[in-house]
């Protein structure tokens, strides 16, 4: 089996078995202890009628040219055509956009995950190939946690630096006492991580934590989101109420005086606005734990119970980032660190605060920050931007003036939309709105390598080749692995990597030096991996020569012994060691938001209602929907495939839904519901199970966007939730997206059911 091809993924490393030239299976790397079932869900959908072989151009655009007939991108025939006359298509439309409109018009936010893998990462040669054009409009922020990015730098001087291998999973083992998770600790989530997975550590970790006597508190809707081994007491409360919680057991900490005014003074600033804010000296209302108990459904009781138990342990608070993708998803997460700060332990090995254990693999995992190099994508002269999840509010409203963490922007006219490596048919909120936003455009161009929603909506499709038909090294700086990825196939059809697909729209524009350098494939991962290993030494990391991995196919980077715990210098000396903020400490208040003058986003944390959640008036029959992570895929990444099928129901994707709001719609499991609301419906089959909260039902993202025609017009038949979810930003501070706050009606569907046709291909002509 060693000896086999290895390949890696963001779900894990794999050896691929191949015979006659084609795939026949991945099978487990060696050495991870926990792999994950979904690599090989790729096996049957590589080859196949999913699979572009070729470019192609939907029928009026090719007719007619740029902007022909818009309503109809994503109903129309395809043609396809060599990729010669593809790259005179582009290049001429690029010509004629830059031309006309400047490069401003041209949106490559491109936002996505792509596959792992250094140098064929899809965004990195895509903007790399702009820059070398003029520019394009790009995106800020993340899908994941847009919020927290935006909020945490103002309130502790960093995030990103805080996410991963921080708060340490070997320190709680070794001395902690209770883990505090809000959104759990999902181990679904942990089989993933960003540029490819050597070893699956979450499920070990939960394991022996537990096994040591540390105790979880899961708060969340989800019973699942905390492994049952770990035996979690489960606060089941309504979803999107977060901060009302943390700030009912911040006020609890202070009418039982169990915050640590030694900490708060010596490490914070603006505790004191904070602390009238929680007394109701502002508003009149107190944020107490009865408060805080009938916001969340949890009770005054449990609130003052975890509030103690918190203060009397070596705790561990966790903040999932779902909690960021809510309503006001800055809320939560300031208010997480203004209470970590009340609890006093931020610094202490094992306690104090977490940004979400298990959102990935590398979450609390000990590993050695490698300085790896990416595909320089050179400098971009073009300066606009958009916050990521604000795609349709920009293709809707040109010229539209925007808020964004204390700057005012105006969206461009985006005349060319081009996608590679990511899927907003799958990402983004409100799929009708984006529907309609999709019509803008003169040009949509993706990179892809299926028959997905996203490459059905375009104007010109180049096909893309996977992972498994070029060589790479996936070293993305979050995992101790680094893989040598083989190339195991040769790449199916006419499709091409990204980087070839570029390379031959540069040299269509007389381009081709600048963007190559005059380097092949071959040479540029040469270039990323000696550079990259030529930068450790200089940090005393001895990596193996190309020579050396290639032989090996992977290598381990040795975990440092220990490492030092984030904060602990801050701790032992904040005047040494000040943050990076303003004030050198934590800002449980912030000058610097409350300067912005956001109604939507104060100086300090705060509670707002949510635009729509389970405790507002006339909430009626209303269910809230989570559409959270889903346990056999990566977003929508292979729901083509057999692993994400076999989760399937007759074809659709499961809605979780308690027994009792089941039986009050008279639902039983394997029936067809209609999951609707003003936004719009998609269809769903039942899955009765208590796992989540009454009045919560629970549905996966990322089953492919499956619009109807004719009757069932704008229902998606498969079950993608963002047909119902909302396109609104969390604030004027971050604008990141909302998805996790949601109500919808569920009903049974008694219509004929009609057939999902999300994994079949468009019409295609060939000429
Ligand atoms: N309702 C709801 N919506 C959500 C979320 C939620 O919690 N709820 N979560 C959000 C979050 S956190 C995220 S990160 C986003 C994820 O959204 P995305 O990252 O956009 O989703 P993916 O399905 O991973 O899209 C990757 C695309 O790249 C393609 N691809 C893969 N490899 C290659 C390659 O080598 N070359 C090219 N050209 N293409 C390739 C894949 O086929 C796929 O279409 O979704 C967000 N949307
Ligand atoms: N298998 C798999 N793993 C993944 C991904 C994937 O697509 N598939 N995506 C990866 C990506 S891009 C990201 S960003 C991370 C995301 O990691 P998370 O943000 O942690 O992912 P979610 O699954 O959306 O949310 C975690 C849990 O939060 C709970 N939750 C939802 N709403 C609320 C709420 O209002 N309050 C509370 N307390 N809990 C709530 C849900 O029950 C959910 O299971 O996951 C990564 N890991
Ligand atoms: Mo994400």
């Amino acid at each position: 089996m060693t000896d086999l091809p290895l390949t890696s993924s963001h779900w894990g490393t794999y050896r691929v078995e191949t015979v006659n030239g084609a795939v026949k299976a991945l099978h487990p790397f060696e050495h991870d202890a926990d792999p994950s079932p979904i690599g090989p869900g790729i096996v049957d959908v590589i080859d196949g009628p999913t699979r572009i072989t070729d470019p192609m151009v939907r029928k009026s655009w090719l007719e007619h040219g740029p902007g022909a007939a818009p309503e109809l991108r994503g109903r129309e025939p395809f043609v396809a055509v060599d990729w010669d006359t593809a790259n005179r298509l582009v290049a001429a439309e690029i010509d004629r956009v830059r031309t006309d409109y400047g490069n401003e018009s041209i949106y490559a936010g491109s936002y996505g995950w792509a596959s792992a893998g250094r140098f064929h990462h899809a965004q990195s040669q895509l903007r790399r190939f702009l820059n070398c054009i003029g520019g394009h409009t790009q995106s800020v922020n993340t899908y994941s946690f847009a919020a927290g990015e935006v909020v945490v730098p103002h309130v502790l001087g960093g995030f990103r630096e805080f996410v991963y291998g921080e708060a340490q999973w070997d320190d709680v083992i070794a001395s902690g006492e209770l883990v505090v998770a809000f959104g759990g600790v999902p181990i679904k989530n942990g089989q993933i991580s960003q540029g490819g997975v050597g070893n699956h550590v979450q499920r070990n970790h939960v394991q022996a934590a537990a096994d040591a006597g540390v105790q979880f508190v899961n708060i969340s809707p989800l019973r699942s989101d905390v492994m049952a081994e770990a035996d979690a007491q489960w606060l089941a409360a309504r979803p999107s109420t977060d901060a009302a919680i943390l700030l009912g057991l911040a006020h609890t900490l202070i009418v039982e005086e169990l915050h640590d005014r030694r900490f708060l003074d010596r490490y914070t600033t603006g505790f004191d606005r904070f602390e009238a804010y929680l007394l109701g000296h502002d508003d009149g209302i107190a944020k107490d734990a009865a408060w805080a108990g009938a916001i969340s459904g949890l009770g005054a009781d449990t609130i003052t119970d975890l509030a103690r138990r918190m203060a009397t342990s070596r705790t561990m608070l966790s903040v999932s980032w779902s909690m960021t993708r809510q309503d006001h998803g800055e809320q939560p997460f300031w208010a997480a660190i203004a209470l970590a700060s009340m609890l006093g332990q931020i610094g202490v090995p094992g306690q104090g605060l977490a940004f979400g254990y298990s959102a990935m693999n590398s979450v609390g995992n000990r590993y050695a920050r490698l300085p790896v190099i990416a595909l320089p994508q050179g400098a971009n002269p073009v300066k606009t931007f958009i916050p990521v999840a604000r795609i349709s509010d920009m293709l809707l409203n040109p010229g539209k003036a925007f808020d964004y963490n204390g700057g005012r922007y105006t969206y461009p006219d985006a005349r060319i939309v081009w996608w590679a490596g990511g899927n907003p048919f799958h990402h983004h909120q409100d799929l009708n709105r984006m529907v309609e936003a999709w019509r803008r455009p003169d040009t949509i161009i993706v990179n892809d390598w299926c028959w997905n929603a996203q490459t059905k909506h375009a104007d010109i499709v180049l096909p893309a080749n996977t992972t498994l038909e070029r060589e790479d090294i996936a070293m993305a700086g979050l995992d101790p692995f680094i893989v040598k990825m083989d190339k195991a196939i040769d790449s199916i059809g006419n499709s091409r990597s990204d980087h070839e697909i570029f390379r031959g729209l540069a040299a269509e524009l007389g381009i081709e030096d600048a963007f190559t350098e005059g380097r092949t494939e071959r040479e540029w991962l040469e270039w990323i991996y000696t550079e990259t290993r030529r930068v450790c030494a200089g940090n005393d990391v001895e990596l193996p020569t190309l020579e050396e991995l290639e032989r090996d196919g992977w290598f381990e980077v040795k975990a440092p012994q220990k490492q030092p715990t984030r904060f602990e210098a801050f701790r032992h000396d904040p005047e040494a060691a000040p943050l990076q903020t303003p004030s050198g400490r934590i800002e449980i208040f912030s000058e610097t938001i409350a300067s912005f003058g956001y109604d939507d986003c104060l100086g300090h944390p705060a509670w707002f209602e949510p635009y729509e959640w389970l405790g507002q008036d006339n909430v009626g029959d209303a269910l809230h929907l989570v559409s959270n992570q889903p346990t056999r895929k990566l977003h929508s990444q292979l729901d083509h495939g057999s692993v994400s099928r076999s989760g399937k129901i007759a074809g659709r994707e499961p809605l979780t839904v308690h027994s009792t709001d089941a039986a009050a719609r008279s639902l039983s499991d394997g029936d067809v519901v209609r999951i609707f609301n003003e936004r719009g419906s998609c269809l769903a089959a039942v899955v009765v199970d208590d796992v989540v909260r009454p009045g919560v039902v629970q549905m996966s993202t990322g089953a492919w966007f499956d619009p109807g025609r004719d009757e069932l017009d704008d229902t998606c038949k498969h079950g993608n939730p963002n047909a119902v979810t909302r396109d609104k930003g969390t604030s004027r501070l971050a604008q990141g997206p909302t998805a996790h706050t949601c109500l919808v009606r569920v009903e049974r569907f008694d219509g004929v059911v009609p057939p999902v046709t999300a994994f079949e291909p468009p019409v295609i002509e060939r000429q």
